[in-house]
Order: C-alpha cells, then sequence, then structure tokens
C-alpha cells in the first residue's frame, strides 16, 4: 500500500541542523583567520576544515533529486542523523578519499538512464531499468542505524525495496550460494579510478558481496533514496546496497550489476587490506580493527558541526534479534 508522500522536511523538522551552519561556512574559516586575499581558504586548509565542519567548502552546486513516493517506516526513537551531514560526509572513492571529496566531484555523475544486469546462477538472467524499478516497485522507507568501520555512525532515512523482492524474479538457482555487486566502472566520470593515488589504492571497479542469506534478509535492502527523494550521487544514486547490521564499506553504491555465483566472490576492502577488512564485516564491538577499537563510536547527529556523541557500538548494530541466527556457530573473530 502506497501512503502520500512525505517532503522531506515533514520527517524530522527538529532534527535538520541549521543550513547557517553549512551556508556560513566563509565565516567559520575566516574566523580561523585563514580566509585569503580572493576570499576563499587555502586549498589544504580548506580540506582540513572541511573534515571538522563536515560539510562542503566550495558549496557545489548538488545535482536536482526528485521527489519519491514511499510507505513511510514505523515510529522511531533513534534520533535522525540531520540531512546535509549524511550528505556532506560520505566515503566514495571513486570521487576522492576525504569525507567532502565525494559531494564536491560526484555531481556531474550521470546517473540517468541507468541499467542493472542481474546474472550468473539465475533462471532468467536479465537487466533492469532502475528508473522503471524506482516507479514500479513499493519503495518503503527504513531508518537505520549505519556504523562505518572507521568508528562513526549515522541514522537515515533509506527509500528502497527488499533485495530479495528482485532477486526472486530472476529466479536464482540452488547453486547460488552468494551474491557480487560492481559499481560504475567509468574512469572518464569517475576521477578516483583514474589515480591509484586519488581513488585510494583500490582496484576499480568497487566489488562487494554478500551470502544469499545475507542478500536474502528482510533488513537487506536496495535504497534509491534517502531522506524522501532520489539519493544524491554522493551516497551512491542511483542505487545502492544498504545492509545494516554490517559495516558501512558493504554497502556499494552506484551498482551496475548484480552476479549470483556459486563461491565467495572478492570484495574491494578485503583485496585492499585482508588482514584488516573481512568479508563478513558484520559489527561487532568485540572485534577490534588491528588499529583501532570497534567498541564504540561517534554519532553524528543534531547539534553543530563540531558536535558528536560518543556511545557503545552495539552487536550487530543492534540488529541482533533479527540476524544474529545467520551465524550461528561461527567464529566470528575468525569470520570477521
Ligand atoms: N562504490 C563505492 N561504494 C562505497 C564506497 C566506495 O568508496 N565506493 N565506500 C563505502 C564506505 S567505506 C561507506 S562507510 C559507505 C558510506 O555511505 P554514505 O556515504 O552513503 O554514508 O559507502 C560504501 N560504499
Ligand atoms: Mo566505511
Amino acid at each position: 500500500m502506497l501512503i502520500k508522500k512525505r517532503v522531506s522536511h515533514e520527517i524530522a523538522e527538529n532534527s535538520v541542523t541549521p543550513e547557517n551552519i553549512y551556508l556560513n561556512r566563509r565565516s567559520i574559516l575566516k574566523s580561523f583567520g585563514i580566509v585569503t586575499a580572493s576570499g576563499l581558504a587555502m586549498p589544504s586548509q580548506a580540506g582540513f576544515l572541511d573534515n571538522l565542519l563536515g560539510g562542503s567548502a566550495s558549496e557545489v552546486p548538488q545535482a536536482p533529486r526528485k521527489p519519491l513516493e514511499y510507505r513511510p517506516d514505523k515510529p522511531t526513537d533513534l534520533s535522525l542523523t540531520p540531512e546535509p551531514k549524511v550528505i556532506n560526509h560520505n566515503n566514495f572513492y571513486e570521487f576522492g578519499t576525504s569525507k567532502t571529496d565525494p559531494a564536491e566531484n560526484s555531481q556531474h555523475l550521470k546517473t540517468e538512464p541507468w541499467t542493472l544486469t542481474i546474472e550468473g546462477e539465475v533462471e532468467n538472467p536479465g537487466v533492469v531499468d532502475v528508473w522503471e524499478l524506482m516507479q514500479q516497485s513499493n519503495l518503503e522507507e527504513r531508518i537505520y542505524r549505519m556504523r562505518c568501520v572507521e568508528a562513526w555512525s549515522m541514522v537515515i532515512p533509506w527509500l528502497g525495496l527488499e533485495l530479495n523482492t528482485l532477486l526472486k524474479k530472476f529466479k536464482p538457482t540452488s547453486r547460488a550460494k552468494y551474491v557480487a555487486f560492481e559499481t560504475l566502472y567509468d574512469p572518464k566520470q569517475m576521477p578516483g579510478q583514474r589515480s591509484r593515488h586519488f581513488g585510494g589504492g583500490i582496484a576499480y571497479p568497487y566489488v562487494e558481496g554478500l551470502r544469499i542469506d545475507e542478500a536474502m534478509h528482510p533488513l537487506t535492502i536496495l535504497a534509491v533514496g534517502l531522506y524522501g527523494k532520489t539519493l544524491p550521487t554522493q551516497n551512491g544514486a542511483p542505487v545502492r546496497l544498504v545492509v545494516p547490521w554490517k559495516y558501512g564499506f558493504k554497502g556499494i553504491k552506484s551498482i551496475v550489476k548484480i552476479r549470483l555465483t556459486e563461491k565467495q566472490p572478492p570484495t574491494s576492502w578485503n583485496l585492499l587490506a585482508p588482514h584488516e577488512y573481512g568479508f563478513y564485516a558484520n559489527v561487532n564491538p568485540e572485534v577490534d580493527h588491528p588499529r583501532w577499537s570497534q567498541a564504540s563510536e561517534r554519532f553524528i547527529g543534531e547539534g553543530g558541526p563540531f558536535s558528536s556523541t560518543r556511545q557503545k557500538t552495539l552487536m550487530f548494530n543492534g540488529y541482533a534479534e533479527q540476524v544474529a541466527s545467520l551465524y550461528s556457530g561461527m567464529d566470528l573473530k575468525k569470520y570477521y
């Protein structure tokens, strides 16, 4: 059942950070005494401040987003991360490795038309028109806790559909044990794919994978929007994966291919640093990253640009009741 769309400001009026924090960036830079004669901060200083402010210093015009119709999630006690923070603090290494690079460098990504190929261990391989999929699906809002492996977290109102509803249409065979995902490879559009340094050393295209039961779990969604509208390019427009009990890097962005496989597929972060990033990547406060603790996290919520709240990290990011049974009998220190 579809309910009339809610506009973004109705969702969490009281949780939106005042716009002026973002618009007054230049005066903030000025107050630090690092604005040059031209009125612009030196690039290195701007980058440093961006990371502190969680926003985009250059105020690049953002690509337009379309409003979507969706079924709202049930009311929640979770406080949402304000939209300006969700869209200005990103990881999308195809557009650079700093948290503000994606908002600055991704706006020209051509997201329409966009096709998604489904192949491998399915009876009916095929191609999906993603914009048609958006129209034809009964999109749902899913307010999810999100946890990055770098120990920061957000709560984001995604819009999307369960991945299982799409996969079932293509009839997975009995040999489908895993699902592999691939991001667009287009070095002309993605500067991080043209330079090993700019792209953080990842071997592109960015790839991810799930076990088939994880992919079919009702919490796993293909997101096509957030805060009432289609996805910003920096958050993975037009379609990305969201798996709320896993670290953020499993949430592969701007997906062009889904392949069902018999064998466990390679994943980008695991290829880059296998001792730091495993295939499973389940949020687990008891298994530390080799270079830092995962027991707590910095929640990016309401408040000024410098504020964040330290909180304990929850097993499976708070979704243990729904997903712990998928891993019963597994040593989660070994399968990290
Ligand atoms: N293609 C691609 N997908 C990606 C990444 C990336 O660099 N490239 N970064 C991942 C990481 S590390 C995180 S934390 C999430 C961040 O998603 P968000 O920017 O929408 O919060 O995207 C994930 N998906
Ligand atoms: Mo991440």
